[in-house]
């Protein structure tokens, strides 16, 4: 059928069944042999027909067998007419339920429509193949506006409008879990935006090749994703006023360190350290003494190296290609190479027990000689610095031997503050590259794409900072789709049944509120020198038991009930990595390096070291507790712009195309609550004017001159001469709301009698003269 007779067909559907009338129509369902979802013991859903009913519950016959079940009348619900397969907006459908989304999303997922709305809320399938629904063609059709079908594109198309209509900043808000093609969704609509508002400058071209940066340096395989973000970021691209862009700025969010030194097992560092041993040439292997990845403890702890279907070789030449366009000059490209050599190097670095209290000496071979190397110190004073610590008695200055394992964490943490310092100055490169013209307030489009929800088998304190952002993110969207649309109806005294969501308020409360949360005490334990991992977990137990997303486990463990399902923490390394010490002992090691690169490092480490005395310096600042204030500072940002969100759902946990599993779909969907985002647009008024707005923009279609002048008279009676149905529009105390459509008919209205004056007008001067 034609686009415009389906949607004719569809609304008919729309006035013959709605979703309450379950009850009314049990009998037609029977009767008509209408077809029905069911499933026996929390099974698949199944499509059937009720044959009869006895007091609560059903036989249906199952349509793919013909065999007859009995089922319980809570586990059935009304499956839509045929015509309704596979709407494009899942607001469309008769009947709102479970079973029936899952339904429409799979229609269109085995098609490759893998975009749908719901409601404002655009649903992203991630399809694990190429699908051809991207390029430039389909680009042009949604920017000359002949493309309306729910895409990526038409989400960020909208955003620009907007941005250009009404000089507000926007934001395009992508979340889901892990895997679940946040980071790909974002570059799509970075590529559409680049596309849209592109210009003489040639930043467009430099954005979208900046990911293939920041992907190689921030992103890693894991369990979950072969490319998963270990990083947020936060993408502003500005915009002048004729709409092209005039420059961006990058923004990157707390960034995991801990992958550097540390692997589970099947996963991998991340991408660059493996892109480099393989891709290097001849002469800078030779020049860096670099081996192949599998010699390198820090690489090869995991026992995974490759990728399947990654070639790492062709990366490291397109990461080559990137730093030439983002104009990272030749020889810093070097050094940060070396500098990734350095780290590669320190993993191999071995010790070696001197005394039967396990002080240790650095073992003199070629893993220490080539990291001074690289580093450009000397090997001797880099073999002190991993095994010795400096103490201070009284005016003297002793050096102190380290044990094994206070040598393994001196050795793991040069690793990881060159790795994230080298990643931070990439940043900072990036920058300087895209900041072309000035900004101007209100015409900006931000880009957020965040690491995802995260549950393995062993969580750290890194799934944890993870999580909290992603609880964060959640109840941002709640706000904007749940609470403020509900609040504002509410408000404005018009007539409106609630629509109950799932509220995140009290996980929030248990990891933020003062001084009894997580992050509280946290820091609190941090505080105490004595405090260990297990005096932590004990406290949580202690003070948190109340909260009933909280649930103490034996050992060090702990478990919180998120948004998006229930995680099992371990509390082990959880004092270290909030307390992130600083070893001054390093900071003196790369300020005497002969790298440029870690000079700098070390000058803005400095700057970040603890002053004595003053605790409350922000500098002195716990990890978790800056970690929670750049998230309150992005959402502060956030809260400024319209944003416009897309919801990412993981198929399957298996990353494998053209498999859809229920259970995992449905648990994404609740979790995001789509079915209660669908059932508040539907219900609710997208459009809304205030009486004075409305009163002056069609104020003078009214026939009757007599009515009282003041705007909400006039906007009644306006209502009233335009015959709109009652059920389309609601007046409240400040403004008037209109349902989806409705304003569409007003325009016309005002063009036609528009027209008429100006026809009038025209003959009249014609007559005159
Ligand atoms: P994420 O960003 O949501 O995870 P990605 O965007 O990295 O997930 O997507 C994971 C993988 O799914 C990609 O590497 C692609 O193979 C595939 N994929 C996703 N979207 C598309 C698409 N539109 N077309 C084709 N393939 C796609 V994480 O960063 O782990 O939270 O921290
Ligand atoms: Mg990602």
């Amino acid at each position: 059928w034609s686009k415009k007779t389906r949607s004719e067909l569809i609304s008919e559907e729309h006035r013959k069944v709605h979703e309450s009338e379950w009850v009314h129509n049990l009998e037609d369902f029977i009767n008509k042999e209408l077809c029905v979802w069911c499933r026996v013991a929390r099974g698949e859903w199944l499509s059937g027909k009720i044959q009869s009913t006895s007091g609560d519950t059903a036989c249906v016959m199952l349509s793919s067998t013909e065999v007859v079940v009995r089922v319980s009348m809570e586990e059935i619900f009304p499956a839509n007419p045929y015509i309704l397969e596979g709407v494009e907006d899942l607001i469309q459908l008769s009947y709102l339920n479970e079973p029936s989304l899952l339904y429409n999303l799979r229609v269109r997922y085995s098609q490759d429509l893998i975009y749908s709305k719901a409601g404002p809320v655009l649903i992203a399938v991630n399809p694990f193949k190429n699908v051809q629904i991207y390029g430039n063609d389909i680009l042009s059709a949604y920017q000359n506006k002949a493309l309306d079908a729910p895409h990526v594109y038409a989400v960020a198309d909208a955003a620009y409008d907007e941005m250009m209509r009404e000089e507000k900043n926007q934001s395009i808000i992508i979340s889901g879990e892990s895997g679940a093609g946040k980071t790909e969704t974002a570059k799509y609509a970075m590529q559409y935006l680049e596309a849209l508002g592109g210009s003489s400058f040639g930043v467009e071209n430099e954005i979208l090749k900046t990911n293939c940066i920041l992907e190689a340096f921030g992103n890693a395989k894991t369990s979950k994703n072969d490319n998963s973000s270990r990083f947020g970021k936060l993408m502003e691209i500005h915009f002048c006023a004729k709409g092209k862009i005039c420059g961006a700025k990058l923004e990157t969010f707390s960034f995991d360190q801990s992958r550097v030194v540390q692997l589970s097992d099947g996963e991998r560092s991340y991408h660059i350290f493996y892109q480099l041993c393989a891709g290097a040439s001849p002469m800078l292997k030779e020049r860096l003494k670099l081996k192949a990845a599998s010699e390198y403890n820090y690489l090869n702890q995991s026992s995974c190296l490759t990728i399947d279907r990654v070639d790492d070789t062709q990366k490291f030449h397109k990461l080559m290609e990137a730093f030439n366009i983002v104009q990272i000059p030749q020889d810093y490209q070097e050094r940060a190479f070396a500098l990734l050599a350095a780290v590669l190097w320190l993993g191999n670095v071995s010790f070696e027990v001197i005394d039967n209290e396990n002080h240790v000496e650095v073992v003199a071979d070629e893993a220490v000689t080539n990291v001074a190397m690289s580093m450009g110190c000397n090997s001797q004073e880099l073999m002190v610095v991993l095994s010795t610590c400096k103490l201070q008695a009284g005016r003297d200055c002793i050096a102190k031997r380290l044990t094994l394992r206070q040598a393994t964490d001196m050795r793991d943490s040069l690793a990881k503050i060159i790795y994230a310092s080298l990643f931070n100055w990439l940043v900072e490169q990036i920058n300087t590259s895209l900041e072309v013209g000035k900004s101007r307030t209100g015409r900006s489009i931000s880009i957020l794409d965040i690491y995802g929800f995260e549950s393995f088998k062993k969580n750290s304190f890194e799934q944890f900072c993870i999580n909290y952002a992603n609880e964060r993110l959640q109840q941002h969207f709640n706000r904007h789709l749940f609470k403020l649309e509900q609040e504002e109806y509410e408000g404005d005294g018009i007539d409106w049944t609630k629509v109950e969501f799932k509220d995140n308020q009290e996980c929030l409360d248990l990891i933020e509120k003062k001084p009894i949360g997580l992050v509280s005490l946290l820091d609190e334990e941090s505080n105490f020198p004595k405090a260990t991992d297990t005096t932590f977990a004990n406290k949580l137990k202690q003070h948190l038991k109340a909260n009933s997303c909280f649930k103490g486990e034996r050992g060090q463990g702990f478990r919180v009930s998120h948004y998006a399902g229930e995680v099992l923490y371990d509390t082990n390394g959880f004092m270290e990595k909030n307390r992130d010490p600083l070893h001054v002992d390093l900071i003196q090691l790369l300020s005497s390096c002969k790298c440029q690169l870690l000079n700098s490092f070390s000058t803005k480490m400095r700057h970040k070291s603890p002053k004595p005395a003053t605790l409350s310096d922000s500098m002195n600042q716990s990890v978790i507790t800056k970690f929670k204030g750049q998230l309150f500072k992005l959402m502060n940002k956030l809260e400024d712009t319209t944003p416009h969100f897309i919801r990412c759902i993981k198929p399957n946990s298996k990353q494998c195309p053209g498999l859809y599993e229920e259970s995992h779909v449905l648990q994404q969907l609740r979790c995001c609550g789509v079915l209660e985002i669908v059932r508040i647009s539907r219900s609710g008024y997208p459009t809304r004017l205030t009486h004075q707005e409305l009163a002056v923009r069609y104020g003078f279609l009214l026939l009757d001159t007599k009515i009282s002048q003041d705007p909400l008279s006039t906007s009644n009676a306006i209502l009233k001469q335009c015959n709109l149905p009652p059920e389309m529009y609601q007046v409240g105390y400040t403004k008037v709301y209109l349902r989806t459509g409705l304003i569409g008919i007003l325009e016309d209205r005002r063009k036609y009698v528009l027209r008429g004056v100006l026809g009038l007008q025209k003959r009249f001067r014609g007559y005159q003269s």
